[in-house]
């Protein structure tokens, strides 16, 4: 960052705010494998750490147009979230809109980020392409209120997939600045990213390069939490890859992006290094290795979708779940928006 008040090195947590891990998914088109094994997975051995904090990030859901089935597409992640091991009375589980703190803040947050910080942002170039002067402003501030997310808490730790870490530097950064430019130090604690699992970034099945995605038009190109047994054994055949057999050393496999995320995943999914995993199917045709890993995943995925099914039959439990959820957050957000409202100068 170029502005000068960001500058000078600080401790990401000088003022000793308590730990908070805060993380969240927005509730656009289906979960995926990636969703889960970048972040979702990671959570759960947080819970009997630190308090933890999972949103179902709603206001972002409409940064690229307003969302048909808003409102059932909140309680499918809420579901996804608690059938994947999230206890919600233990974590506070909530939808983002219930909880007027994240946009107020964000208004304050859009006056300190500097529009030259967000125009470096990577996700934005990619998702706005050619198309920049038509996307709304809320895809361009969507950084800035992923900040207000967090930092309404004094969020510490935020565990996400790899695609997320140019933003929460941004988060720092803003907090950072707020700190700096009202001669509050420490006020807001810089949080830390929690990069974590050797497939901090799942890729397409149809394209090695490209990350699994829920806005990518292929659905073959990801495994969706909600897919049927066939469905993932069928996407995970279909998935592309080289006509070599699997073996090498790692750097060599890597060089091979399908291979490597083929192999990334089942890593993740039997709780193996990637290099084990090379070493057991050394030399094995993709085709007996693709058998293989769709079975792993259908025990890891197939319960996980089930759970969510049988949640979603009750819609009302689900909803006390996220207004209990909301109750607790604003406990913890109002405070700390006062404090923010009172540093910046408001009456
Ligand atoms: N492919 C991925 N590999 C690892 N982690 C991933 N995450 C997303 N995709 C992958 C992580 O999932 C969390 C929630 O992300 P999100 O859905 O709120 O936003 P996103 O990163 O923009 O995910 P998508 O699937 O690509 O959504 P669309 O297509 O709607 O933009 C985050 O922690 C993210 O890192």
């Amino acid at each position: 960052m170029t502005d000068q008040a960001v500058q000078t090195p600080v401790s990401s947590n000088p003022a000793g705010h308590p730990e908070r891990v805060f993380s969240g998914v927005q509730p656009t088109g289906n979960l995926h494998l990636g969703n889960y094994l970048g972040a979702i997975r990671n959570w759960l051995p947080m819970q009997d750490e630190k308090p933890c904090i999972f949103c179902v990030v709603d206001l972002h859901a409409i940064t690229a147009g307003f969302e048909p089935d808003l409102a059932d597409k909140t309680r499918e992640i809420a579901a996804a979230y608690i059938a994947a091991g999230i206890d919600p009375e233990k974590s506070i589980v909530f939808a983002q809109s219930r909880v007027p703190a994240h946009a107020e803040l964000a208004w304050i947050l859009n006056c300190v980020a500097r529009i030259g910080w967000l125009d470096r942002m990577t996700q934005f170039k990619e998702k706005a392409g050619k198309n920049k002067e038509r996307v709304s402003v809320g895809l361009y501030a969507y950084p800035v209120l992923m900040a207000a997310d967090i930092l309404a808490y004094r969020g510490t730790h935020v565990p996400v997939g790899e695609d997320q870490k140019q933003h929460l530097e941004l988060a720092r950064d803003i907090a950072q600045k707020f700190n700096n430019d009202l001669n509050v130090p420490g006020f807001f604690p810089q949080p830390e990213p929690m990069i974590l699992g050797p497939t901090p970034r799942v890729m397409s099945l149809r394209d090695g390069k490209a990350k699994m995605s829920k806005s990518d038009m292929s659905d073959l190109s990801r495994i969706n939490l909600k897919d049927s047994d066939e469905e993932i054994a069928a996407k995970i055949r279909k998935a592309r890859t080289d006509p070599e057999p699997i073996g090498g050393t790692l750097e060599e496999i890597d060089a091979r992006p399908e291979a490597s995320n083929l192999i990334g995943i089942y890593a993740a999914l039997s709780g193996k290094t990637k290099a084990e995993v090379l070493e057991i199917y050394d030399g094995a045709q993709f085709s007996t290795f693709k058998g293989e890993l769709a079975d792993l995943t259908i025990s890891v995925i197939g319960p996980i979708r089930d759970r969510m099914a049988a949640l979603l039959t009750d819609k009302g439990e689900i909803d006390r779940v996220l207004n209990r959820g909301a109750e607790r957050a604003v406990e913890i957000a109002m405070p700390i928006l006062a404090e923010t409202k009172k540093a910046a100068g408001f009456l």
